[in-house]
């Protein structure tokens, strides 16, 4: 799994970050870190894609109250949405996602607390 990130900035409750390329990325936003990665690195049509999201405090603590879902869209009104649940260690959460139809997802992680939630875009170019 790809341990190189990029950055982005997310805000709470609304406004997006324009989309981050690639299936890796970090994000923080008040005091909560988010690492996206998924498993193959690069989507293929009709193959299973696993993602797997790490949440940390500021203190470090992992998050485990969160509920997580995957969704994504493209362009022509396809969609599809999966739950990230939580797995093997603290604070980690996993999930599936089957894409049906290579080319250009636009996908949201999201992320809900009892406190506010957090919206991450994230980018997929998905191959034949
Ligand atoms: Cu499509």
């Amino acid at each position: 799994m790809k341990a190189a990130a990029l950055a982005a900035l997310v805000a709470l409750c609304g406004s997006i970050a324009p989309a981050a390329m690639a299936a890796s990325l970090t994000t923080k936003v008040e005091g909560i870190r988010a690492e996206l990665s998924s498993k193959p690195e690069k989507p293929v049509k009709g193959r299973k894609t696993s993602y797997t999201v790490r949440l940390v405090d500021s203190a470090g603590k992992p998050i485990i109250d969160a509920r997580v879902t995957l969704t994504g869209r493209m362009s022509d009104g396809m969609s599809t949405a999966a739950p990230l649940r939580p797995g093997g260690e603290a604070g980690v959460y996993r999930g599936e996602v089957l894409f049906t139809m290579e080319g250009r997802w636009d996908l949201t992680v999201r992320v809900v607390r009892q406190d506010g939630r957090l919206e991450s875009p994230l980018r997929e170019e998905v191959a034949r």
